[in-house]
């Protein structure tokens, strides 16, 4: 279990955020906080690492926000390039190089590495039809398209995916398609576009992925690879008719810009220039030289185009390394629902450190704990509290605080030297050197969750081993034991102080100043923690305590939860207004009495036969069993149901309705109906299994 491997480059990348909006917790929990360990740990133990970021600025998502706000492109990408940059800074997000997909060195590199394949043969070109709005003199991106989906009749399907039925369109699949810039009916204009011909590299991607990653890569990423390789690739678009985005580079591109997804990740190359370049490194062996390991971090939505995409670009290129994993994780929810930026459902970085400053390392040790690593994973207040007072206070806070308040009482700072070792000391000691390999073989194999508790286990072992000895009563009776017992409990001190860097860089940083061990005076590398020499020498001295964590008390859980539920109600509001707005809620009628109520005779009853009026499109011929008879009922349903699919239906009828000749048939009664989402009629139906028809609805 050792891993006494010898340090190696590793290339880091961390997805890059579209700045759209603000970064919230799911981020941090999915791709942020797990590369930032990894990258960290990677340090401590002495590697070379580069890990780098940047903002994604192209692509739809923010031309459509800037259209929105009524203001450029430009003016949304520096607003959220600043604060999600900030966010990562202050929750000590260690990037060598956070850059930005706008920056020059990365239009110049995605630039000349598009142009490269051009070159050499690696695109088709084809001839499309594709949307086009003769109003705003543009083509439309799938989302500046809406209509009605082909699949489920949702009226405001986009150009690409379907939000109520999840299906994945052409946006010239729609039914009644509209530009969402003008409102106006888009045309059909051929425009010429460059694929990336994804079946050409089936062969390699079956051998290094299928093959050779099958056993080390998660099996979330694995078998999404899998299933995306054996339906068969196609051709991928690289090329968009976009004005916002990197130009397309070669002859016939103008007014055309790259792909988003081809040039974000290249990103991170551009990023490791960016950095290479100001601290005079020679940037290509981090993406060159066949021993630097590179890792991506990403969320389950970006697998394809890290793992089949980027890969094939990389490969058709030429000279670059390919990933050695990419540890997707899975989604966070926040109290059972799906974050969601549009809904404001999530808690945003910013706002969390202005309500719980300089706690950071609370939700990163919150997030960790509870990480979406194998399956979908909900953040919970009452979890993020228990988590807080229950282990970072009642355990790894109140050991450390009571071995430094303790260490100034007996003996003024200065760390006693130990007598004799009991059994217990030594197998204490011994279980202390044992966690650098523990915590080595939970990291590398990115179980960053199992870590953090590999981590609260060894202050853990700390807090039972001080209960269990109870220097403050000994201390009354033998002295010379207490000096002992506070050694040990000094090296699991400095061994946390160590340990949690990279889960803990605040906590770190905080107990590394009150041990007075800041880099430099004395060891405090990963390996030191378990090497034959003690961390904390007899003699050395220790400043004062400082509280490392505090509790969090149910109130400012409650504001929290009152927070959210504040997000609901508002949601609720506006979805209802907007329903008003547009007429779909008809508003209420003037009131009735109960008597007025009380005459309506309504009853269960099951439709036994149905067919078609002829000649008229709109009515069903129904026999309903009533419970009081059997009778006919002309109901205007045709557009919505086939009478085959509707027999033995359960329904409401109003039975005492005056009867009516509707094209000469008589209805006796009305079936209830009402409108789903979709607007299709759905029946009013007594959903409980054996109510008897005839009974009576009040
Ligand atoms: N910006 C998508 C996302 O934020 C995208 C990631 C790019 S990584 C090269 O989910
Ligand atoms: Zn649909």
């Amino acid at each position: 279990m050792a891993q006494n491997t010898s340090p190696s480059r590793y290339t880091i990348t961390a997805a890059l955020p579209y700045t759209n909006g603000p970064i919230h917790i799911g981020h941090l929990a999915g791709v942020y906080v797990p590369a930032d360990i990894y990258s960290r740990y990677l340090r401590l133990k002495g590697n070379d690492v580069a890990f780098v970021c940047g903002s994604d600025e192209h692509g739809v998502a923010i031309s459509m926000k800037a259209k929105k706000e009524g203001v450029t492109p430009k003016e949304i990408i520096d607003k959220y390039h600043g604060i999600i940059k900030k966010s990562f800074a202050d929750f000590g997000i260690s990037f060598d190089n956070y850059s930005r997909t706008s920056a020059q060195v990365h239009h110049e590199t995605a630039s000349e590495f598009f142009k490269k394949m051009y070159e050499q043969g690696d695109f088709i070109e084809e001839e499309t039809e594709q949307l086009y709005d003769d109003e705003a003199n543009q083509f439309l991106a799938d989302r500046f398209v809406i209509g009605t989906c082909p699949r489920c009749g949702h009226h405001e399907a986009y150009g690409d995916q379907c939000e109520n039925c999840g299906s994945s369109l052409n946006a010239t699949d729609l039914i009644d398609p509209k530009s969402t810039i003008t409102g106006t009916v888009p045309t059909l204009k051929k425009t010429k576009h460059w694929f990336l011909p994804l079946d050409r590299y089936e062969g390699f991607l079956k051998k290094w992925i299928l093959e050779g990653h099958k056993s080390d890569w998660k099996p979330n990423v694995y078998g999404q690879c899998k299933s995306w390789i054996d339906e068969g690739l196609k051709p991928r678009a690289v090329t968009r008719d976009l004005d916002w985005g990197i130009p397309v580079p070669v002859d016939g591109g103008e007014g055309k810009v790259l792909y988003v997804w081809f040039d974000a990740p290249i990103g991170y190359i551009s990023s490791t220039k960016e950095w290479a370049e100001r601290e005079g490194k020679d940037w290509e062996p981090y993406w060159k030289d066949q021993s630097t390991k590179l890792v991506h971090f990403i969320g389950k939505d970006n697998i394809v185009f890290h793992c089949i995409i980027f890969p094939s670009m990389l490969q058709a290129n030429g000279d670059y390394i390919l990933p050695e994993n990419v540890p997707a994780n899975e989604f966070l929810n926040l109290e059972g629902n799906k974050l969601s930026t549009s809904k404001n459902w999530a808690v945003w970085l910013h706002e969390y450190l202005e309500e719980f400053p300089d706690m950071q390392d609370v939700l990163r040790y919150a997030l960790t704990a509870n990480a979406p690593e194998t399956k979908d994973n909900d953040f919970t207040w009452k979890d993020f509290q228990a988590r807080n007072n229950n282990e970072l206070v009642a355990i790894f806070g109140n050991f450390v605080n009571r071995v430094a308040v303790l260490t100034h009482k007996y003996y003024d700072g200065t760390i006693p030297a130990p007598g004799e070792l009991t059994n217990t000391d030594k197998e204490t000691l011994s279980s202390l050197k044992s966690y650098p390999d523990l915590l080595s073989n939970s990291l590398e194999r990115y179980r960053f969750r199992e870590g953090s508790q590999e981590l609260m286990n060894l202050a853990r072992l700390g807090n039972k081993y001080l209960a269990d000895a109870e220097p403050w009563k000994l201390i009354k009776t033998d002295e010379e034991r207490v000096k002992t017992i506070m050694y040990v409990a000094l090296q699991i001190a400095a061994g946390l102080a160590i340990l949690s860097e990279p889960f803990l860089p605040f906590t770190s940083k905080k107990l590394k100043g009150i041990l007075n061990v800041q880099s430099g005076k004395v060891e405090t590398s990963w390996a030191s923690v378990s090497s034959e020499d003690t961390l904390l020498p007899a003699g050395h001295i220790i400043n004062k305590s400082e509280l490392l964590f505090r509790k969090i008390e149910d109130a400012e859980i409650e504001h929290q939860l009152q927070k959210l539920e504040d997000t609901k109600k508002e949601n609720a509001s506006t979805t209802n207004s907007a329903a008003t707005m547009e007429n779909k809620i008809v508003p209420q009628k003037d009131t009735i009495t109960y008597d007025d109520f009380s005459k309506l005779d309504m009853r269960v009853g099951t439709i036994i036969e149905a067919e078609k009026m002829p000649k008229a499109d709109k009515l069903l011929v129904l026999k309903v069993d009533t419970g009081l008879d059997t009778r006919t009922i002309v109901s205007g349903i045709a557009k919505s149901f086939k009478p085959e699919d509707i027999v033995g239906k359960k329904v409401t009828v109003l039975v005492n309705l005056a009867p009516r000749k509707l094209r000469g048939v008589e209805s006796q009664g009305m079936i209830l109906m009402t409108e789903n989402k979709e607007e299709k009629l759905v029946f009013v139906n007594p959903d409980a299994d054996g109510v008897l028809n005839g009974e009576v609805i009040s």
